[in-house]
């Protein structure tokens, strides 16, 4: 998500040795500032970040060590602005949170990854509101949206937004709702009439946050459309949606600091789990390349449970991984979001998920295939494919739309991923994996899956 940035910081990084002379800090606050600039990081906040980040390796004796340092506390510095960090909740229930920005900025997606984000990590019981009513479509596809993730929509294509919002406030009171997320409509620019209707929103609602969000591609009209909605309406938190799109990042760098606001999340992909948190010193970690531990070891906990995760993992150890295990661990994944951004929050790996940019697992060929064949097998040979023989391959083949020689190349396969995940669970596993990662890293594919 932010490789661009984490590549300038460690070029910076690497001009300065660990007992180093001015001339060197001098090249290594050049190239910084290069780079910065580079990604669209706004020249006033480049600026006071250097000086900075020179006047502290100064003070502390030039090195590379102080520099990494100095460097890490001055962009801690940078992205906290006052105010909320990630998801907070109101101490007495229901949170309301009103959404607002320009037209396709991605409120409508944003307020769903929202949704699904409270309720499958934090268990939550939430309720969205449809207050979009200029756009014919909105609506629907607000509905769409909750059906898929399984959350409760309140909505009315006859009413206003006003009346709608109390509907469903008194709705959420007597049900005992945790959160009300309510989706606004778009406005192309700043419009006085519709600004006005969002006025008129907000008292009635009352919302503990109102976040803005904001289109990443956009850039430093980002900052300026944030500062109106902040000054017009009062915004309490921003989200930059697309982040995927915009290979840059540079505006995250700069908005908090620029509007005074906490950037609060970022979407970084069209799907719901697309949504991270945007927590300072997580992403600091992130950016300087030391990956995101704690942040990983949420998303993960919250979505994969532990009696499956051991249950599969004595699995793997006996080599007993099958079919109907695959489709349960495909799952899983899926609520994981991209491999691409869990990549990035391990250690030392953000190099392997720069590569990762086009992988999507579930849409894959492969995977497809996979699942084509899958279900064309019954319960007993997904359990034990050994079971298939001749003429059931060329059934199977036939009934999930592959020819044999495909699905007798996918069996060879899973057996030889099936092997290989025993080995690397047992002793040494650890040292054979990081082998596998350093050929991955060279371009050579995943050992095994071809
Ligand atoms: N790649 C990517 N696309 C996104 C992201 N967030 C939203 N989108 C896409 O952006 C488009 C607009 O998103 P919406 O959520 O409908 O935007 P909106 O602000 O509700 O739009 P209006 O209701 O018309 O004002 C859709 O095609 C979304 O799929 C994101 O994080 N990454
Ligand atoms: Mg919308």
């Amino acid at each position: 998500m932010f490789d661009k940035l984490t590549d300038s910081f460690q070029n910076a990084v690497n001009k300065i040795r660990f007992q180093d002379d001015e001339k060197a800090l001098k090249k290594a606050l050049a190239e910084l500032k290069k780079s910065l600039l580079k990604s669209d990081v706004h020249h006033k906040v480049v600026k006071e970040l250097i000086s900075s980040v020179e006047r502290d390796t100064k003070k502390q004796g030039i090195g590379k060590d102080n520099f990494l340092k100095a460097l890490h506390d001055e962009l801690v510095k940078i992205l906290t602005a006052k105010g909320n960090q990630g998801f907070v909740f109101a101490s007495k229930p229901p949170t309301v949170v009103l959404m607002t920005g320009l037209q396709g900025s991605g409120k409508t997606t944003t307020t769903g990854k929202l949704a699904y984000m409270l309720k499958e990590m934090k268990k939550k019981k939430v309720l969205v509101v449809a207050a979009d009513l200029q756009r014919l479509a909105a609506v629907e596809q607000l509905r769409q949206i909750t059906e898929q993730i399984g959350v409760d929509l309140v909505a009315d294509e006859n009413a206003k937004p006003e009346e709608i919002v109390k509907e469903a406030l008194k709705k959420a009171e007597k049900e005992l709702y945790d959160v009300v997320l309510i989706d606004t409509a778009g406005r192309l620019a700043i419009d006085e009439e519709l600004m006005q209707e969002l006025k008129r929103v907000k008292d009635i609602a009352n919302p503990d946050e109102i976040f803005y969000v904001a289109d990443a591609m956009t850039g430093m009209d980002a900052v300026r459309t944030a500062n109106t909605f902040k000054e017009k309406i009062g915004i309490t938190g921003v989200i930059l949606s697309k982040f995927d799109a915009d290979s840059k990042g540079g505006v995250s760098l700069g908005i908090a600091h620029q509007v005074g606001v906490p950037l609060r999340f970022i979407g970084s992909g069209e799907k719901m789990p697309d949504l991270d948190p945007f927590i300072p010193d997580r992403i600091v970690s992130r950016l300087m390349g030391a990956g995101d531990i704690e942040g990983l070891a949420e998303k993960t906990s919250a979505v994969i449970d532990e009696k499956t995760a051991k249950k599969m993992s004595r699995k793997i150890k006996k080599g007993q991984f099958n079919f109907n295990d695959f489709l349960e661990q495909m799952e899983q994944m899926k609520k994981l979001g991209s491999m691409k951004s869990i990549m990035s929050m391990i250690p030392g790996m953000s190099g392997i998920a720069k590569q990762l940019d086009n992988v999507d697992l579930e849409n894959s060929e492969e995977v497809k295939q996979i699942k084509a064949m899958i279900s064309s097998m019954t319960p007993k040979e997904r359990e034990n494919p050994d079971l298939m023989n001749n003429s059931r391959r060329r059934r199977i083949a036939q009934g999930a739309g592959l020819s044999q020689v495909q699905v007798n190349r996918i069996l060879k396969q899973f057996k030889n991923a099936a092997k290989m995940a025993k080995r690397l669970s047992g002793k040494g596993g650890m040292k054979q994996m990081q082998e596998i990662m350093k050929q991955m890293q060279n371009g050579g594919g995943i050992p095994g899956m071809r």
